[in-house]
């Protein structure tokens, strides 16, 4: 993992990321791991990312969305993770990250569109200003964090490509690197790749979808995503699709890994629900993890608490449309 110290911290900076940064200056010092069971980092050092990118990150000033909920330590949020490239437990990903060198990155936009191209992450943040979204994400397991993510709303990425009319959904995929991602060499898995996700392009287009390029003040570590991933905060994690390559225009909606793996289990749209349980095991709570590594339960909200997506819904039935 890249640490740095950000040198545009100020006295005027709002609590949380003083807290976290020093939260995090304290557990490195400490060697501490907040989470019981967490496997420490690994000895091996990632492929740090361009300098460009960590001065474009770490020189975020505009925050758009703030919580007065206490946000996940950064120790916490990068260390229990879901990211079965590099394996299925939650201390895999960051055990594994050094295996994977997300620079130089390309994504491929095409399908219904009128200007298909291929686009570095450079031209991706190019002219952009990006931002910092605090945002709440619950996994379909149940547990959930409060993360700082900066980056740049998903429409601004996808509309200069200028989706034509009949695309109504659309498709992202996770790069495909057996080479680096251990999950992907392996002969037993749970789920195929590449990783595969989709929205309907309304979805898409809401001012809360949102692509991070990093989080807490730094680029994205390899462990959540890196060197981008959507963040969509009403819906379940897994619909957060991390380290995208490939973005597709398309009519039909697509398929996506965990509906492919249990249909039953896993829906297309996967909206936060309290009322809508898992088949084995209750929605109606979650764990928090919160500052401090404190772990306390709380009751799930219906989109997570985003209410403002609510239209996007409106007369569906959310039961059989999970
Ligand atoms: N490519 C890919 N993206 C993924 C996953 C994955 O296994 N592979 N896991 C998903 C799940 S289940 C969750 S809960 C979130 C977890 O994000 P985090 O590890 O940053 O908390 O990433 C999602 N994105
Ligand atoms: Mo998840």
């Amino acid at each position: 993992m890249i640490i740095q110290h950000r040198p545009d911290l100020t006295e005027n900076d709002v609590t949380p990321k003083s807290a976290y940064l020093n939260r995090r200056q304290l557990m490195l010092a400490a060697g501490g791991v907040a989470l019981s069971g967490i496997a420490p980092a690994a000895l091996a050092t990632p492929p740090a990312a361009p300098p460009w990118l960590s001065t474009k990150v770490s020189n975020t000033a505009y925050r758009s969305i703030t919580t007065d909920e206490g946000v996940t330590d950064l120790r916490d949020a990068t260390s229990y993770n879901n990211f079965y490239e590099f394996g299925t437990g939650k201390s895999d990903p960051s055990s594994h990250a050094a295996d994977f060198n997300p620079y130089p990155w390309e994504i491929e936009v095409g399908g219904l569109c009128d200007n298909p191209g291929t686009l570095d992450l450079e031209s991706v943040l190019n002219g952009k200003r990006t931002e910092e979204r605090i945002y709440r994400l619950r996994c379909v397991e149940a547990w959930s964090m409060v993360i700082p993510w900066i980056g740049i709303e998903l429409a601004t990425l996808l509309k200069p490509f200028q989706p034509t009319a009949n695309a109504r959904y659309v498709a992202f995929e996770t790069v495909l690197r057996p080479n680096e991602l251990r999950g992907q060499r392996s002969l037993f898995s749970f789920i195929d790749y590449p990783y595969v996700e989709g929205l309907r392009l309304d979805e898409a287009m809401h001012p809360l979808a949102f692509l991070a390029v990093g989080m807490y003040g730094e680029p994205l570590p390899n462990q959540s995503g890196a060197p981008i991933r959507l963040l969509m905060p009403w819906k379940y994690g897994f619909k957060s699709i991390k380290s995208i390559s490939k973005i597709t225009f398309v009519e039909q909606m697509p398929p996506t890994t965990w509906n492919l793996a249990n249909a039953n289990e896993y829906g297309f749209y996967a909206n936060v629900n309290p009322q809508v349980d898992h088949p084995r095991w209750s929605q109606a709570t979650e764990r928090r993890i919160g500052p401090n590594g404190d772990i306390r339960r709380i009751n799930t909200r219906l989109f997570n608490g985003y209410d403002e997506v609510a239209s996007l819904y409106q007369g569906m039935d959310l039961r059989k449309q999970f």
